[in-house]
């Protein structure tokens, strides 16, 4: 059985499971969902790794129901799921009411469970039909007028909303490396992106508050640790760059910082896109901020002239470490490290750790799943998580990654993050050896007081 700190039991801490709109819901045009820029990167010959799509995915549309009752039966009273843009407002920007008929579903069902709902507004599904997409400032506008329509019809059933989610991926791998929809390859665009992201983000605030004043509302970031690849004074600004690029890039503008010089240099003439009174925007208060942790990076010096532009080269993981299946490093103290970086860095607000998780695609036997390298991950993460606790840090709650094998972004179907196992030919549902400890710690600790070792 998992063991947990007596501060983490389910009375005093939120035990919660997270899924996003594309990876699970299926993307059919059935109640009068858009496409968005995923739908169209997985139609391009090349981008995902099974040439698949999320056409179906979970079809968790269907079986929404199904799957609150399985997180009601696994122990969990909070639900982290994103609502999908492309549901919520046609081409012409207007309400599309019958999408907007699903949350209504899915927030009932989840109330009759007694499960908190916990919601993102963009998790990467960019409606197509937003020209330009990030690089077009208007789509930072038309993210309040969505987050003004969800605050409109459905505020008054979330208590807690993240504007976006990893905004790092859309701009960074979805304009720089190209291996996220949209796919574009350009260092500038992708700090447009960034810009545009956290110009959406302050707007959305604005008009979500605009409309209600007592949801908690926050972000969904992804910092990480670059350590340099040697001790060498190129490799370990190589890793201060990286660094930059994923937590500097995101966290200063949301507390009133300027970009370090070395990211605006990297602008060129598109830092114009920075408007006076951006930054204010930008940095409206947070009442949390939700954080994501799976591994470290290990950057080294560029060379080739793209990584150049950069300023850094990512450096595979070492493969005589732990790696998870799809390949990322198991480094639990990287945890302790990014949380303690960031608090010593910017004035943070209340932290949950909206995702943690691993790729395990053990195969199901005869009916049962033994994620054995999943168990031992989360095991080691909520060590570390049981240690900050003790040391003070204000972390409130933890969500694993995921509830159910879904659509894995460029790796398709070939890399499974569920506590859930899918048969994607039937949409089986198969809890795994990892649902089932969390089960029995979230029974368990509910009644019992709980020790860690
Ligand atoms: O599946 C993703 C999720 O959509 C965002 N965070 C990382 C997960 C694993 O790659």
């Amino acid at each position: 059985m998992l063991k947990i700190a007596p501060s983490m039991t389910p009375d005093r801490f939120e035990w919660g499971c997270a899924t996003s709109s594309f990876q699970i819901e299926g993307t059919g045009e059935e109640g009068g969902r858009v496409p968005s820029i995923w739908d169209d990167f997985c139609a391009q010959p090349g981008r995902i790794k099974d040439a698949s799509s999320g056409l179906i995915a979970c079809d968790h549309f269907h079986r929404y129901a199904e799957d609150v009752r399985l997180i009601a039966d696994l122990g969990f009273k909070h639900y982290r799921f994103s609502i999908a843009w492309s549901r919520i407002v046609s081409t012409s920007n207007q309400l599309n009411t019958h999408g907007l008929d699903f949350y209504k579903r899915l927030l009932d069902e989840l109330e009759q469970h007694g499960i908190t709902p916990n919601a993102t507004l963009f998790h990467w599904d960019l409606p197509s039909h937003l020209e330009g997409g990030w690089l077009n400032r208007e789509t930072a506008y038309r993210f309040a007028d969505y987050a003004q329509l969800i605050a409109q019809h459905l505020g008054d059933r979330l208590p807690r909303v993240a504007t976006l989610n990893e905004p790092w991926c859309s701009a960074f791998l979805g304009y720089d490396l190209g291996v996220f929809a949209p796919g574009a390859q350009n260092r500038e665009s992708a700090l447009c992106a960034a810009h545009h992201l956290l110009l959406a983000h302050g707007l959305g605030v604005q008009a979500w508050r605009s409309e209600r004043e007592n949801t908690a509302l926050g972000i969904v970031l992804n910092p990480e640790l670059c350590d340099p690849a040697t001790p060498s004074p190129q490799d370990k600004y190589a890793a201060m760059l990286a660094e930059c690029e994923r937590n500097e890039c995101f966290l200063n503008p949301l507390f009133g910082r300027e970009w370090p010089v070395e990211l605006k240099a990297q602008m060129g003439t598109q830092i114009q896109i920075c408007k006076e009174g951006d930054l204010e925007i930008c940095a409206q208060p947070l009442d949390f901020i939700g954080l994501n942790y799976y591994t470290r990076s290990i950057a080294k010096a560029p060379e080739s002239d793209s990584d150049k532009t950069r300023g850094y080269l990512f450096v595979a993981p070492d493969p005589t470490k732990d790696l998870t299946s799809i390949g990322w490093e198991i480094y639990p103290e990287g945890l302790s490290r990014v949380i303690n970086h960031l608090n010593a860095k910017w004035p943070l607000p209340p932290i949950w750790i909206t995702e943690n998780g691993a790729a395990d695609n053990t195969p199901l036997e005869d009916g049962i799943c033994h994620d054995d390298l999943r168990c031992n991950y989360l095991q080691t993460h909520l060590d570390q998580l049981a240690n900050l606790l003790e040391k003070g840090a204000d972390i409130r709650g933890y969500y694993v990654w995921s509830l159910l094998d879904n659509f894995e972004w460029a790796q398709g179907y070939s890399q499974r993050f569920g506590i859930v196992h899918v048969d994607f030919q039937t949409q089986k549902r198969t809890p795994k050896k990892s649902a089932l400890m969390i089960q029995a710690l979230l029974h368990h600790s509910t009644n019992h007081d709980v020790s860690h070792p």
